[in-house]
């Protein structure tokens, strides 16, 4: 038995190249040419092949370094006989090897997750964002992998970083098949797109989708088809709120942040998350994950297309600091500066269509969160407060949420709360 260094190869020029997936653990019996990590630049996904049979002694990379030719990627226990020395892989402790010729098979990698979120923000945490050519966002080895098994990887949903789907995703998935839980477009067995020439019928423009919008739409349509949504219709009575607010924002002039409705809207949800943490959970195969934490997103509008950052920790942010975070967020959505941090981990959304109008409409839940409220304009209306009539301020709320988690009871009494809450902000402090 002998020990021997396994290195990066020549892997074609790159330097500086980040380690995403590490493949192997101590123990671990590999093949010759078995992968042992996979290795990501912004132009290809590559890995690191075994030069030996042997077992896994110690790993020396983790997720995340930067390496490049000759790096030092574990140490390998490989019989004596075969240690004659290799292209990538030198005799413990020498000196490094030079680095061998071997060039691994770039496979040209998937768009990096933008920084603005799609609506399924979990998105960014849990869904592979297309790619232009159609592959997604794999290493050769899982790529070879899901071609034995006849998974069609961009059905897989990559749970690594960036959506990167991994060994253990295309596993799941096979076991989800097995099991019947698989359905996606596969299962509706449905018509083929329309394909039309539109231009035999009139002048047209093609404009190509933003990355945005493409990410989006496969979100939005996963989570269309996948979750059987109810929307909950109710208005609240925000005459008081919309005074304070108004009265609020006088008071801050120039100096304070700008405080809109949806500032009071985080909040009261919050308070009504408290009361019915199933709107806070998420499903995870036959158990529902209830989180402890609150963090709130919402719906923006940029340039090219919908996003959704989050305020992170909105139960613990008076209104003010809640304002000044949509402030921040919103900007910084609308110059697609986001990052990672703001769009990830959201627990709830809202989607405010208020300053643009409209009466009520039927938001898309954003899996793998199980509701989100939507919000429309708010309109004076007559009032018939037991007396007469008096005009009042109502805001108009959509709630749509997953009926798999929530019933309908439990979405009537949700928005007749959130209501109330409204109505008087006080309720939110009880
Ligand atoms: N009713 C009446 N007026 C409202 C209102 C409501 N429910 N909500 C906001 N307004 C008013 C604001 O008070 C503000 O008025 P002033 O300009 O007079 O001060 C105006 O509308 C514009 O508000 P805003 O848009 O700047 O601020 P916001 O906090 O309400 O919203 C943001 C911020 C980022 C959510 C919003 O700009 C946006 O992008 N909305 C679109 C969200 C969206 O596209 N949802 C659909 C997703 S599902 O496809």
């Amino acid at each position: 038995m002998s020990i021997l260094e396994v290195r990066v190869p020549n892997i074609g020029g790159f330097k500086d190249v980040g380690v995403v997936e590490v493949l192997v653990k101590p123990g671990d019996s590999v093949g010759a040419d078995a992968s042992l990590v996979t290795l990501e630049s912004d132009k290809a996904t590559m890995d690191v092949p075994s030069p030996f049979a042997g077992t896994v002694r110690e790993v020396r990379v983790k997720v995340g370094d930067r390496v490049g030719e000759g790096s030092l990627v574990l140490l390998l226990e490989v019989a004596a006989e075969s240690s004659a020395p290799p292209e990538t892989a030198a005799p413990a402790p020498a000196a490094t090897p030079p680095p061998p010729a071997t060039l691994p098979t770039p496979v040209p990698v998937g768009p990096p997750m933008p920084s603005p979120a799609p609506p399924s923000r979990a998105e960014s945490e849990t869904s592979p964002p297309p790619s232009p050519s159609g592959l997604a966002h794999a290493s050769p080895t899982v790529r070879k992998a899901a071609r034995e098994l006849g998974v069609d990887l961009s059905r897989v949903t990559g749970s690594g970083p960036r959506g990167r789907v991994l060994q253990e995703d295309v596993q799941k998935y096979v076991k989800q098949a097995l099991a019947g839980q698989v359905s996606g477009g596969a299962g509706l067995d449905l018509l083929p797109w329309p394909k039309v020439d539109f231009a035999r019928f009139g002048p047209v423009e093609t404009r190509p989708l933003s990355r945005i919008r493409k990410i989006a739409g496969a979100n939005l349509a996963r989570n269309w088809v996948m979750i059987p949504h109810v929307t909950q219709f109710d208005e609240a009575d925000v005459t008081d709120l919309e005074d304070f607010r108004v009265k609020l924002n006088a008071e801050l002039g120039e100096a304070g942040p700008k405080v809109t409705m949806l500032a009071f809207l985080v909040k009261a949800c919050v308070a009504a998350l408290q009361r019915f943490p199933e709107f806070n959970s998420s499903l995870d195969g036959d158990s529902l994950v209830l989180k402890r934490y609150f963090h709130v997103g919402f719906a923006a509008d940029t340039p090219n297309g919908l996003v959704v950052p989050v305020v992170r920790d909105a139960d613990r942010k008076g209104v003010l600091e809640i304002a000044r975070a949509l402030g921040e967020l919103s900007a910084k959505a609308r110059e697609g500066k986001l990052g990672a941090a703001d769009i990830q981990g959201g627990t709830f959304s809202i989607s405010s269509l208020g300053g643009i109008g409209g009466t009520a409409f039927t938001p898309i839940v954003n899996a793998p969160e199980v509701a989100i409220l939507g919000v429309s304009r708010l309109s004076v209306r007559p009032v018939w407060d037991g007396e007469r009539f008096a005009p009042r301020k109502v805001l108009p709320l959509s709630l749509s949420y997953d009926h798999r988690v929530i019933d309908g009871a439990a979405g009537a009494r949700f928005t007749s709360y959130l209501a109330e809450v409204l109505r008087d902000m006080r309720r939110a402090m009880l």
